[in-house]
Protein backbone atom coordinates (compact mmCIF):
# COMPACT_ATOMS: atom_id res chain seq x y z
CA UNK A 1 0.00 0.00 0.00
CA UNK A 2 1.43 3.17 -1.17
CA UNK A 3 1.28 6.40 1.12
CA UNK A 4 -1.12 9.15 0.23
CA UNK A 5 0.99 11.90 -0.44
CA UNK A 6 -0.63 15.06 -0.61
CA UNK A 7 0.80 17.77 -2.68
CA UNK A 8 1.88 21.24 -1.12
CA UNK A 9 0.09 23.75 -3.88
CA UNK A 10 3.56 25.41 -5.63
CA UNK A 11 4.27 28.94 -5.64
CA UNK A 12 3.04 28.73 -9.49
CA UNK A 13 0.18 27.62 -8.69
CA UNK A 14 -0.53 30.72 -6.08
CA UNK A 15 0.49 33.20 -8.51
CA UNK A 16 -2.15 32.14 -10.51
CA UNK A 17 -4.99 32.77 -7.86
CA UNK A 18 -3.60 36.37 -7.35
CA UNK A 19 -3.50 37.10 -11.28
CA UNK A 20 -7.03 35.32 -11.23
CA UNK A 21 -7.69 38.07 -8.69
CA UNK A 22 -8.83 35.49 -6.35
CA UNK A 23 -8.90 36.66 -2.59
CA UNK A 24 -6.19 34.21 -0.76
CA UNK A 25 -7.78 33.72 3.06
CA UNK A 26 -6.05 32.68 5.93
CA UNK A 27 -6.48 29.12 5.78
CA UNK A 28 -4.99 29.24 2.64
CA UNK A 29 -1.45 27.87 1.56
CA UNK A 30 0.52 31.11 1.19
CA UNK A 31 4.59 31.18 0.46
CA UNK A 32 6.32 31.80 3.98
CA UNK A 33 7.19 35.61 2.39
CA UNK A 34 4.33 36.41 1.09
CA UNK A 35 3.05 35.85 5.15
CA UNK A 36 5.74 38.14 6.50
CA UNK A 37 5.27 41.14 3.94
CA UNK A 38 1.58 41.12 4.82
CA UNK A 39 2.35 41.06 8.75
CA UNK A 40 5.15 43.70 8.03
CA UNK A 41 2.67 46.01 5.65
CA UNK A 42 -0.56 45.53 8.00
CA UNK A 43 1.06 45.67 11.33
CA UNK A 44 2.92 49.28 9.82
CA UNK A 45 -0.84 50.02 9.09
CA UNK A 46 -2.30 49.58 12.21
CA UNK A 47 0.65 51.27 14.36
CA UNK A 48 0.34 54.16 12.08
CA UNK A 49 -3.39 54.27 12.83
CA UNK A 50 -2.92 54.18 16.58
CA UNK A 51 0.25 56.44 16.87
CA UNK A 52 -1.67 58.84 14.72
CA UNK A 53 -4.43 59.55 17.68
CA UNK A 54 -1.38 61.09 19.38
CA UNK A 55 -0.80 64.22 17.57
CA UNK A 56 -5.03 64.71 17.31
CA UNK A 57 -5.60 63.77 20.82
CA UNK A 58 -3.24 66.67 21.89
CA UNK A 59 -6.41 68.85 20.66
CA UNK A 60 -9.06 67.37 21.77
CA UNK A 61 -9.57 69.72 24.89
CA UNK A 62 -8.79 73.03 22.96
CA UNK A 63 -10.65 72.40 20.65
CA UNK A 64 -12.35 75.52 19.72
CA UNK A 65 -15.85 74.46 20.16
CA UNK A 66 -17.94 71.87 21.66
CA UNK A 67 -19.04 70.68 18.04
CA UNK A 68 -15.48 70.61 17.10
CA UNK A 69 -14.45 68.73 19.95
CA UNK A 70 -17.21 66.32 19.80
CA UNK A 71 -16.37 65.72 15.70
CA UNK A 72 -12.22 65.29 16.83
CA UNK A 73 -12.69 62.98 19.67
CA UNK A 74 -15.22 60.68 17.25
CA UNK A 75 -12.32 60.67 14.36
CA UNK A 76 -9.59 59.79 16.80
CA UNK A 77 -12.25 56.59 18.30
CA UNK A 78 -12.43 55.70 14.44
CA UNK A 79 -8.67 55.87 14.22
CA UNK A 80 -9.00 53.40 17.14
CA UNK A 81 -11.14 50.84 15.59
CA UNK A 82 -9.25 51.01 12.31
CA UNK A 83 -6.18 50.09 14.73
CA UNK A 84 -8.61 47.08 15.60
CA UNK A 85 -9.31 45.99 11.98
CA UNK A 86 -5.79 46.12 11.26
CA UNK A 87 -4.62 43.85 14.07
CA UNK A 88 -7.21 41.78 13.63
CA UNK A 89 -6.29 41.04 10.37
CA UNK A 90 -3.08 40.62 10.60
CA UNK A 91 -3.70 38.24 13.61
CA UNK A 92 -5.06 35.88 11.06
CA UNK A 93 -1.62 35.31 9.48
CA UNK A 94 -0.55 33.52 12.83
CA UNK A 95 0.91 36.19 14.80
CA UNK A 96 -0.23 37.42 18.78
CA UNK A 97 -1.00 41.11 19.17
CA UNK A 98 1.58 40.90 21.76
CA UNK A 99 3.90 40.28 19.48
CA UNK A 100 3.09 43.08 16.81
CA UNK A 101 2.99 45.53 19.79
CA UNK A 102 6.45 44.28 20.99
CA UNK A 103 8.24 44.55 17.99
CA UNK A 104 6.41 47.78 18.15
CA UNK A 105 8.06 49.23 21.31
CA UNK A 106 11.40 47.57 20.20
CA UNK A 107 11.10 49.87 17.02
CA UNK A 108 11.95 46.79 14.69
CA UNK A 109 8.19 47.30 12.75
CA UNK A 110 7.67 50.73 11.59
CA UNK A 111 4.76 53.39 11.57
CA UNK A 112 3.89 56.37 8.82
CA UNK A 113 6.69 59.19 9.51
CA UNK A 114 4.12 61.69 9.40
CA UNK A 115 2.93 60.98 12.95
CA UNK A 116 6.62 61.89 14.35
CA UNK A 117 5.58 65.73 13.60
CA UNK A 118 4.15 68.04 16.26
CA UNK A 119 0.81 69.12 16.34
CA UNK A 120 1.30 73.06 17.13
CA UNK A 121 -1.60 74.90 16.06
CA UNK A 122 -5.31 74.19 15.80
CA UNK A 123 -4.81 74.55 12.10
CA UNK A 124 -2.58 71.16 12.05
CA UNK A 125 -5.92 69.75 13.04
CA UNK A 126 -7.37 70.60 9.52
CA UNK A 127 -3.84 69.95 7.80
CA UNK A 128 -3.78 66.36 9.07
CA UNK A 129 -7.61 66.04 8.33
CA UNK A 130 -7.71 67.45 5.13
CA UNK A 131 -3.78 66.38 3.78
CA UNK A 132 -2.66 63.25 5.67
CA UNK A 133 -5.82 61.73 5.48
CA UNK A 134 -6.33 62.96 2.00
CA UNK A 135 -2.91 61.06 0.93
CA UNK A 136 -4.02 57.48 3.26
CA UNK A 137 -7.25 57.65 1.56
CA UNK A 138 -5.86 57.95 -2.23
CA UNK A 139 -3.42 54.56 -1.34
CA UNK A 140 -5.98 52.68 0.82
CA UNK A 141 -8.74 52.85 -1.88
CA UNK A 142 -6.02 50.73 -4.10
CA UNK A 143 -5.58 48.43 -0.91
CA UNK A 144 -9.44 47.87 -0.98
CA UNK A 145 -8.45 45.56 -3.89
CA UNK A 146 -5.65 44.10 -2.00
CA UNK A 147 -4.93 40.63 -2.75
CA UNK A 148 -5.44 39.15 0.99
CA UNK A 149 -8.88 38.99 1.86
CA UNK A 150 -9.14 40.00 5.67
CA UNK A 151 -7.10 43.44 4.37
CA UNK A 152 -9.17 44.08 1.70
CA UNK A 153 -12.35 43.81 3.64
CA UNK A 154 -11.28 45.77 6.51
CA UNK A 155 -10.30 48.50 4.11
CA UNK A 156 -13.69 49.06 2.58
CA UNK A 157 -15.17 50.65 6.28
CA UNK A 158 -11.98 51.73 7.04
CA UNK A 159 -12.15 54.25 3.42
CA UNK A 160 -15.19 55.09 3.87
CA UNK A 161 -14.71 56.58 7.96
CA UNK A 162 -11.51 58.19 6.11
CA UNK A 163 -13.59 59.85 3.48
CA UNK A 164 -15.33 61.66 6.38
CA UNK A 165 -12.08 62.68 7.79
CA UNK A 166 -10.80 64.23 5.17
CA UNK A 167 -14.02 65.97 4.77
CA UNK A 168 -14.02 67.10 8.18
CA UNK A 169 -10.06 68.52 7.90
CA UNK A 170 -10.60 70.41 4.76
CA UNK A 171 -13.70 72.20 6.82
CA UNK A 172 -11.21 73.56 9.57
CA UNK A 173 -9.23 74.68 6.99
CA UNK A 174 -12.11 76.23 5.00
CA UNK A 175 -13.23 78.05 8.11
CA UNK A 176 -9.85 79.33 8.83
CA UNK A 177 -9.51 80.83 5.24
CA UNK A 178 -13.19 82.61 5.50
CA UNK A 179 -11.65 84.25 9.24
CA UNK A 180 -9.23 86.95 10.31
CA UNK A 181 -5.99 87.65 8.86
CA UNK A 182 -4.52 85.64 12.12
CA UNK A 183 -6.59 82.83 11.04
CA UNK A 184 -5.75 82.52 7.09
CA UNK A 185 -1.68 83.02 7.99
CA UNK A 186 -2.82 79.93 10.57
CA UNK A 187 -3.79 77.89 8.09
CA UNK A 188 -1.12 78.80 5.96
CA UNK A 189 1.75 78.16 7.93
CA UNK A 190 0.25 74.04 8.41
CA UNK A 191 0.02 73.95 5.31
CA UNK A 192 3.61 74.81 4.79
CA UNK A 193 4.93 72.38 7.61
CA UNK A 194 2.57 69.41 6.64
CA UNK A 195 2.86 69.63 2.93
CA UNK A 196 6.20 67.59 2.57
CA UNK A 197 5.92 64.80 5.12
CA UNK A 198 2.13 64.29 3.36
CA UNK A 199 4.09 63.41 0.06
CA UNK A 200 6.58 61.30 2.14
CA UNK A 201 3.67 59.14 3.27
CA UNK A 202 3.90 57.15 0.16
CA UNK A 203 7.03 55.87 0.55
CA UNK A 204 10.35 55.92 -2.00
CA UNK A 205 9.70 56.95 -5.75
CA UNK A 206 9.45 53.65 -7.39
CA UNK A 207 13.04 52.73 -8.21
CA UNK A 208 14.09 53.22 -4.95
CA UNK A 209 11.37 51.13 -3.20
CA UNK A 210 12.77 47.95 -1.87
CA UNK A 211 9.16 45.99 -2.18
CA UNK A 212 7.42 47.23 -4.57
CA UNK A 213 8.27 45.26 -7.74
CA UNK A 214 7.17 41.88 -5.51
CA UNK A 215 4.18 43.51 -3.41
CA UNK A 216 2.79 44.67 -7.11
CA UNK A 217 3.28 41.03 -8.82
CA UNK A 218 1.53 39.86 -5.44
CA UNK A 219 -1.20 42.36 -5.70
CA UNK A 220 -0.67 43.23 -2.17
CA UNK A 221 0.00 46.43 -3.59
CA UNK A 222 -2.25 47.44 -6.35
CA UNK A 223 -0.30 50.74 -7.37
CA UNK A 224 2.81 52.18 -7.55
CA UNK A 225 4.39 54.88 -4.60
CA UNK A 226 5.17 57.63 -7.01
CA UNK A 227 1.37 56.70 -9.27
CA UNK A 228 -0.16 57.22 -5.94
CA UNK A 229 1.98 60.28 -5.06
CA UNK A 230 0.83 62.25 -8.15
CA UNK A 231 -2.68 61.65 -7.62
CA UNK A 232 -2.66 62.86 -4.43
CA UNK A 233 -0.91 66.35 -5.88
CA UNK A 234 -2.95 66.71 -8.32
CA UNK A 235 -6.25 66.83 -6.05
CA UNK A 236 -4.69 68.63 -3.36
CA UNK A 237 -3.39 71.52 -5.45
CA UNK A 238 -6.68 71.96 -6.75
CA UNK A 239 -8.31 71.67 -3.37
CA UNK A 240 -5.94 74.16 -1.58
CA UNK A 241 -6.41 76.90 -4.54
CA UNK A 242 -10.05 76.86 -4.38
CA UNK A 243 -10.29 78.15 -0.49
CA UNK A 244 -6.75 80.50 -1.49
CA UNK A 245 -4.14 78.08 0.14
CA UNK A 246 -0.60 78.03 -1.49
CA UNK A 247 1.31 74.93 -2.00
CA UNK A 248 4.45 75.53 -0.42
CA UNK A 249 7.04 74.45 -3.78
CA UNK A 250 8.33 76.80 -6.02
CA UNK A 251 8.28 74.17 -8.51
CA UNK A 252 4.94 73.44 -8.38
CA UNK A 253 3.38 73.42 -12.14
CA UNK A 254 0.59 72.57 -14.14
CA UNK A 255 2.46 70.27 -17.00
CA UNK A 256 -0.48 70.41 -20.33
CA UNK A 257 1.42 67.49 -21.70
CA UNK A 258 1.46 65.34 -18.78
CA UNK A 259 -2.38 66.12 -17.43
CA UNK A 260 -0.35 66.54 -14.08
CA UNK A 261 1.20 69.00 -11.39
CA UNK A 262 4.92 68.84 -11.59
CA UNK A 263 6.36 68.91 -8.06
CA UNK A 264 9.56 69.52 -6.46
CA UNK A 265 12.18 67.23 -5.13
CA UNK A 266 11.31 65.60 -1.70
CA UNK A 267 13.56 66.13 1.12
CA UNK A 268 14.90 62.13 1.44
CA UNK A 269 17.45 63.07 3.78
CA UNK A 270 15.02 64.35 5.89
CA UNK A 271 12.41 61.32 4.87
CA UNK A 272 15.81 58.85 6.73
CA UNK A 273 16.04 60.94 9.55
CA UNK A 274 12.71 60.30 10.42
CA UNK A 275 11.93 56.80 9.46
CA UNK A 276 15.10 55.54 11.27
CA UNK A 277 13.53 57.53 14.50
CA UNK A 278 15.12 60.53 14.49
CA UNK A 279 12.15 62.85 13.81
CA UNK A 280 10.55 65.84 15.87
CA UNK A 281 8.51 63.50 17.47
CA UNK A 282 9.49 59.62 17.24
CA UNK A 283 10.93 59.26 21.06
CA UNK A 284 7.73 60.92 22.77
CA UNK A 285 5.55 59.35 20.53
CA UNK A 286 7.04 55.90 21.27
CA UNK A 287 7.70 56.46 25.20
CA UNK A 288 3.83 57.45 25.24
CA UNK A 289 2.53 54.02 23.54
CA UNK A 290 4.92 52.52 25.82
CA UNK A 291 3.26 53.92 28.89
CA UNK A 292 -0.47 53.80 28.07
CA UNK A 293 0.25 50.01 27.27
CA UNK A 294 1.96 49.67 30.90
CA UNK A 295 -1.04 51.35 32.37
CA UNK A 296 -3.43 49.40 30.62
CA UNK A 297 -2.12 46.08 31.79
CA UNK A 298 -4.79 45.33 33.90
CA UNK A 299 -7.56 45.75 31.66
CA UNK A 300 -5.92 43.13 29.39
CA UNK A 301 -5.41 40.84 32.32
CA UNK A 302 -8.74 41.63 33.27
CA UNK A 303 -10.53 40.24 30.67
CA UNK A 304 -8.52 37.33 30.22
CA UNK A 305 -9.45 36.27 33.61
CA UNK A 306 -13.40 37.32 32.46
CA UNK A 307 -12.98 35.54 29.37
CA UNK A 308 -10.84 32.21 31.04
CA UNK A 309 -14.21 32.36 33.70
CA UNK A 310 -16.84 32.30 30.59
CA UNK A 311 -15.45 29.79 28.75
CA UNK A 312 -15.00 27.36 31.69
CA UNK A 313 -18.39 27.88 32.68
CA UNK A 314 -19.60 26.96 29.07
CA UNK A 315 -17.65 23.92 29.48
CA UNK A 316 -19.11 22.93 32.44
CA UNK A 317 -22.55 23.30 31.26
CA UNK A 318 -21.46 21.11 28.24
N1 LIG B 1 6.69 56.06 6.82
O1 LIG B 1 9.59 49.50 -0.47
P1 LIG B 1 8.70 50.53 0.13
C1 LIG B 1 -3.28 57.03 8.19
C2 LIG B 1 9.24 52.24 4.58
S1 LIG B 1 -2.71 55.51 7.83
C3 LIG B 1 7.44 55.09 7.40
O2 LIG B 1 8.01 51.46 -0.79
P2 LIG B 1 6.18 49.29 0.87
C4 LIG B 1 -4.64 57.16 8.83
C5 LIG B 1 8.65 50.88 4.23
O3 LIG B 1 7.90 50.37 5.31
C6 LIG B 1 -1.10 55.80 7.15
N2 LIG B 1 8.04 54.12 6.68
O4 LIG B 1 7.66 49.80 1.12
C7 LIG B 1 -4.65 58.29 9.77
C8 LIG B 1 9.91 50.10 3.95
O5 LIG B 1 10.59 49.79 5.18
P3 LIG B 1 10.72 48.28 5.80
C9 LIG B 1 -0.39 54.53 7.02
C10 LIG B 1 7.85 54.13 5.34
O6 LIG B 1 5.68 48.66 2.13
C11 LIG B 1 -4.79 59.59 9.34
C12 LIG B 1 10.80 51.11 3.26
O7 LIG B 1 10.33 52.39 3.69
N3 LIG B 1 -0.82 53.86 5.83
O8 LIG B 1 -2.59 57.91 7.90
C13 LIG B 1 7.06 55.08 4.70
O9 LIG B 1 6.09 48.50 -0.38
C14 LIG B 1 -4.82 60.64 10.25
C15 LIG B 1 10.79 50.98 1.76
O10 LIG B 1 9.52 51.38 1.21
C16 LIG B 1 -0.33 52.66 5.50
O11 LIG B 1 0.48 52.09 6.20
C17 LIG B 1 6.47 56.09 5.50
N4 LIG B 1 5.74 57.08 4.97
O12 LIG B 1 5.35 50.64 0.62
C18 LIG B 1 -4.55 58.03 11.13
C19 LIG B 1 -0.86 52.06 4.24
N5 LIG B 1 7.09 54.84 3.38
O13 LIG B 1 9.31 47.90 6.21
C20 LIG B 1 -4.57 59.07 12.05
C21 LIG B 1 -0.32 50.68 4.01
C22 LIG B 1 7.86 53.76 3.19
O14 LIG B 1 11.26 47.41 4.71
C23 LIG B 1 -4.72 60.39 11.61
N6 LIG B 1 1.06 50.69 3.64
N7 LIG B 1 8.31 53.34 4.36
O15 LIG B 1 11.60 48.43 6.97
C24 LIG B 1 1.51 50.81 2.38
O16 LIG B 1 0.74 50.98 1.44
C25 LIG B 1 2.98 50.66 2.13
O17 LIG B 1 3.55 50.02 3.23
C26 LIG B 1 3.75 51.98 1.83
C27 LIG B 1 5.22 51.63 1.60
C28 LIG B 1 3.18 52.65 0.57
C29 LIG B 1 3.64 52.96 2.99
Amino acid sequence: MTDNVVALPSEEQFQARIDAEEKIEPKDWMPEKYRQTLIRQISQHAHSEVIGEQPEGNWISRAPTLERKAILLAKVQDEAGHGLYLYSAAETLGITREELIDRLHKGTSKYASIFNYPSITWADIGAIGWLVDSAAIVNQVSLQNTSYGPYARAMVRICKEESFHQRQGYHIMMTLMEGSDEQKAMAQDSVNRWWWPALMMFGPHDGESAHSAQNMKWKIKRRANDDLRQQFVDQAVQQAHAIGLEVPDPDLKWNEERGHYDFGAIDWAEFERVVSGNGPCNRQRLAHHVKAHEEGAWVREAMAAYDAKRRARKANVA
